[in-house]
């Protein structure tokens, strides 16, 4: 599986309107070029001007199984030295790798738990894939910044009482097309903000053709 760097460009549709939620929570609900949620996509925010908040607690250490031939999730996002598990669900034997910059690792081919989990003490994006099934692929983004989320199917992301202030956002996506450029955000309590990500219409994970080994 080969990771081609493209992505990104989004444009800001629109942003802060007051709702009725907890003080501080932000709100933001990103969509493709059609209008449609976009699920898989990350939104980093870097704090810029405010006293850093005490954000939900990222977990100390993150799960990538491998179910039904498939990486699960699709997108993981993470702060600089979150350790990962990759564990096997599956009959079959899988060989998860990483060729990218940030984090090159591999390990070989195994059943179930690997013998230890995978740090990744680097900010950047790796591509996973695994050398028996091509067309495996799952994405961890690595970051700084403890003030991240993963939009669902519903194209939601929510940040939980932040201090107000202004924040540097980033959006990212697997399949963005062009890279998009960091926009600062004032954040001035309980808001909503929309983003648009142009981003590739392809399948994440083409069917196996296969359907004995998960
Ligand atoms: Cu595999």
């Amino acid at each position: 599986m080969t990771f081609v760097a493209t992505a990104i460009a989004l444009c800001l549709l629109c942003s802060v309107t007051t709702l009725n939620a907890t003080a501080g929570d932000w709100q933001i609900l990103v969509l493709d070029q059609d209008g449609k949620p976009l699920e898989d996509a990350v939104v980093e925010l870097v704090v810029l001007d405010t006293p850093q908040p005490t954000p939900p607690q990222l977990p100390a250490s993150v799960t990538v199984k491998q179910q039904g031939l498939n990486f699960v999730p699709f997108v993981s996002a993470i702060q600089v030295g979150t350790a990962v598990d990759f564990p096997n669900m599956d009959r079959t034997r899988h060989h998860v790798y990483s060729f990218s910059p940030a984090k090159v690792f591999e390990i070989q081919l195994y059943h179930g738990q690997p013998e230890q989990p995978v740090r990744f003490d680097q900010a950047g994006i790796v591509a996973l894939g695994c050398n028996i099934h091509d067309y495996m692929e799952a994405y961890v983004f690595i970051s700084n910044s403890p003030l991240l989320q993963v939009t669902n199917a519903r194209g939601e992301a929510q940040f939980q009482s932040l201090g107000a202030g202004r924040y540097q956002l980033r959006l990212w996506h697997p399949f963005q097309q062009e890279d998009w450029a960091l926009i600062e955000v004032e954040h001035k309590g309980n808001s909503q903000s929309q983003y648009q990500l142009t981003v590739q219409h392809r399948p994440k994970q083409p069917t196996p053709q296969r359907g004995f080994g998960s």
